[in-house]
């Protein structure tokens, strides 16, 4: 059974009883594994798999916090701790930076949801790919790209991931394997479906993938992003195919000032990983070590060659949409909820509690990101600028085209480009 490896069926609370939105929606009655054959339909075309909850602490984990074990060694949760202060120091320092005018265009951040970009991308290896929206530094950060790095491409500097191409919505690395932030939602899916194809084609084609397995491709969006067609299309062609993909679905429970309940017919997402086949799990986003199990497992199958898994992670943001949203829409008690859950206290909390490290260790932690995150602001600001000449650079694919002249130089470097007065 495709699900096998997920732990038991056992279904969540009724969404309406989640804080947020404004209508509660009709419940669902259906139940996980019900989908029921079809008139004519073969028993070989039935789903297997099941939708689990998030409760993956259970069984084994649980009777090892029972015994007061922890779920996790020292070294993966100071890791893991490390990963998820850096992505929020990093993030409230570009809002310093954006209000004082050090970033231009709209600059979406992550705060509240680091469970989820830590939670999966630190189980990755290099070789994996991972798969953004424009909410995406965290998750450059987390896949290793050097915080001056994303931080001088938010400056628009040279010296930036994308050489300042890119800016805050299309953080990229080759060598990280970071395909991309996309700013169009959905966009990004396909891509990340591509990936995985590309993987599965080395693996089996090419038979150039590791001893380990197929290199896996993580694909994160939001909840307002799964009522977008993309996503169906690359659900049904990733379990088609079997391909090595993890559908990360960061459900804050709201697109821009849509509430998911008002926006979505069947709001509990995980259950449209069965409808194609594949197992749908929901996770508590706001707890990293929860997030860690289901990833995991989610990433393992996909590296076994088991094939896809779509994980609904509940999360929230705590601050509003983008830097330019004045987040007036949410209701403060809504707020205060998952303020009150806020991912990096209770891991360090669990940390204490289990004498994983202690109280000044972490503290010791959080100035060392203080100090690389001040370097990358340094750094970012005291780089130059991209030259003129970069201007049209990949943007055009014939380098005969609009952006080249015959003399093979950039026609941006026509000093008449800027007063339209160039011939082109
Ligand atoms: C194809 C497309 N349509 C509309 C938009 C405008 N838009 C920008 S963000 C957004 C909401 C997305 O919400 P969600 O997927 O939940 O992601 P979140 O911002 O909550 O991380 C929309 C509709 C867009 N970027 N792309
Ligand atoms: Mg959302």
């Amino acid at each position: 059974m495709a699900a096998a490896s997920f732990t038991a069926a056992k279904f969540l609370a009724p969404v309406a009883a989640r804080s947020g939105g404004d209508r509660a929606p009709p419940l669902p009655a259906i139940g996980a594994a019900s989908a029921r054959p079809r008139r004519g339909a073969q028993q070989t075309r039935l789903r297997t798999a099941l939708a689990v909850s998030s409760d993956v602490l259970a069984g084994n984990k649980a009777a090892q916090a029972a015994a007061g074990e922890p779920v996790v060694t020292r070294e993966e949760a100071l890791e893991v701790y490390e990963d998820m202060v850096l992505g929020r120091v990093f993030e409230d320092m570009c809002a310093q930076m954006y209000y004082r005018g050090k970033m231009f265009g709209f600059v979406h951040l992550y705060n509240g949801q680091e469970a989820v970009s830590t939670g999966f991308i630190k189980l990755l290896n290099q070789a994996d790919c991972v798969v953004s929206t424009y909410r995406d530094h965290v998750h450059a950060l987390s896949k290793g790209v050097p915080a001056r790095s994303v931080m001088a491409e938010l400056f628009g500097k040279a010296t930036g991931c994308c050489r300042g191409q890119g800016g805050s919505m299309h953080m990229f690395s080759a060598p990280h394997n970071l395909l991309g932030g996309f700013a169009f939602i959905g966009e990004g899916i396909p891509v990340a479906t591509g990936a995985a194809f590309a993987a599965k084609y080395r693996h089996e084609v090419l038979k150039q993938s590791s001893p380990d397995g197929l290199d896996v491709t993580l694909a994160f969006f939001g909840d307002g992003t799964c009522n977008n067609g993309q996503f169906f299309e690359c659900l049904n062609m990733a379990q088609l195919w079997k391909l090595p993909i993890v559908f990360v679905v960061e459900n804050n429970l709201w697109a821009i000032g849509m509430s998911h309940l008002r926006a979505t017919s069947d709001p509990e997402i995980y259950k449209k990983g069965p409808a194609f086949g594949m197992p749908g799990v929901h996770v508590d986003g706001m707890d990293v070590l929860k997030v860690r199990e289901v990833a995991k497992e989610a990433i393992q199958r996909a590296r076994r060659g088991e094939g896809p898994t779509l994980v609904e992670c509940e999360t929230y943001r705590f601050r509003g949409h983008s830097l330019a949203d004045p987040d007036e829409l949410r209701k403060p008690d809504e707020k205060s909820h998952y303020a009150a859950r806020d991912p990096i206290t209770a891991l360090k909390k669990y940390i204490i509690e289990y004498n994983l490290a202690t109280e000044s260790e972490l503290k010791s932690i959080e100035k060392k990101i203080d100090d690389i995150v001040e370097e990358a602001v340094e750094f970012a600001d005291a780089s130059p600028h991209p030259p003129r000449s970069q201007l049209l650079e990949n943007v055009f694919a014939d380098p005969k085209g609009f952006g080249i002249g015959p003399d093979g130089k950039y026609r941006c470097e026509d000093p008449k480009f800027t007063q339209g007065t160039a011939q082109v």
